[in-house]
């Protein structure tokens, strides 16, 4: 894929020599499979200037040797992974270490920095360098063979998506509807669903993150399906809101709203935008309709090996757009009572503008 595992451990240390960082020891799966293609569940990678060695137990000898294709070395030990971690930096020369800060408890951290001084006085100037996103920033600027795999994700639910629609109708519950969408992602070759399905009908739709319950769905609801696939272990992110019956104005008006706020915050998409300027687009359109207080979300976030990462489009966040972001947009208005409408696509960001992964028909949605 791309310029392959050791060339992103490569970038990673650069980053550790701007800060002047001797060793890193990588705790988090996502990050772990991303620098080496280790996709074991148990694991800690440490990486120093020269060398990097993957941490495992006795479960993974043969998948470790599997998949480090890089000149990551895997390393088999028996009792606590930390603990072994820990004795092994302990015994080398590094002298700043970083961790992944928000990925580790104050247990485990504790326990690293415990084994790498056991049995032997406090080394003089050791210290503990508390990383954040330093991989999560790398893993943010896709290669092409990651914006292919989030591409076919995203064709795997849309095509689903297309095909659960003709059953979405009065009397059906919403938590059949999630199993059916659920199934079909598998039988089209997803690991699984990117997150728990939403279906949600009537009131309901008015909570963002509802699980699908078994709620029938009733003429003249909203009815808002929000789903991903994971599909060769990259994420997609897809939200439709339907409309059982024929929406009258008052809907239709805010669908319109939605989908004009949508089509301002994907025009602003390209390398060198502000986050916030994406996110601030939508919100623009949104209070051009006086519903910017029925906006109680941020416009968009990043996809890839997990379903939330870096770029993050929401307030306050100054950093700008590269070649290669992939990032969902998905405004939405929602009504205590009454129920709400999010409209979600997936995008690629390249040098001149962005490329629309998600397939699935645009318009209101009237069934
Ligand atoms: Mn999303």
């Amino acid at each position: 894929m791309g310029e392959g595992f050791d060339g992103r451990i490569e970038r990673l240390r650069e980053r550790m020599v701007r800060a002047r960082v001797d060793a890193f020891v990588v705790t988090h799966p996502a990050n772990i499979f991303y620098l080496t293609g280790f996709s074991g569940d148990t694991g800690a990678l440490v990486v120093e200037r020269h060398r990097a060695e993957l941490f495992t137990d006795g479960r993974f000898t043969i998948q470790a040797r599997e998949e480090l294709t890089g000149r990551v070395r895997p390393r088999i030990v028996a009792g606590g992974l930390l603990g072994a971690v820990g004795r092994a930096v302990g015994r080398g020369k590094a002298r700043r270490i970083a961790f992944e800060a928000t990925r580790m408890t104050v247990a485990e951290r504790c326990r690293l920095g415990r084994a790498a001084g056991a049995g032997r006085p406090a080394k003089a100037g050791r210290r503990w360098v508390a990383a954040e996103g330093w991989i999560e920033r790398l893993r943010a600027v896709k290669d092409a063979g990651e914006i292919e795999a989030v591409r076919e994700a995203a064709r795997l639910a849309s095509r689903v998506l297309e095909e659960v629609l003709e059953q979405v109708r009065p009397g059906v519950r919403e938590d059949e509807l999630a199993a059916e969408l659920d199934y079909r992602m598998r039988r089209g070759g997803a690991a699984g669903p990117a997150f728990e399905t939403i279906v949600a009908s009537g009131a309901r739709a008015a909570l963002p993150h509802a699980r699908a319950s078994s709620k029938r769905l009733r003429k003249t609801e909203l009815v808002v399906i929000d789903m991903g696939a994971i599909l060769r272990r990259y994420c997609s992110d897809l939200t439709r809101t339907v409309y059982l019956g024929r929406a009258p104005e008052r809907i239709r008006r805010w669908h319109r709203a939605v989908q004009e706020a949508q089509a301002a915050a994907v025009e602003s998409l390209r390398p060198g935008v502000r986050a916030e300027a994406v996110d601030g687009a939508a919100r623009k359109v949104l209070r051009g309709f006086r519903l910017e207080r029925a906006f109680v979300h941020s416009t968009g976030h990043g996809l890839g090996l997990e379903i939330h990462e870096a770029p993050r489009l929401g307030r306050h966040q100054p950093e700008a757009l590269e070649a290669g972001n992939i990032v969902t947009i998905e405004p939405g208005v929602y009504f205590e009572g009454v129920g709400g409408i999010r409209l979600e696509d997936d995008f690629a960001v390249g040098a001149s503008g962005a490329e629309r992964l998600t397939t699935v028909r645009q318009g209101i949605l009237e069934l």
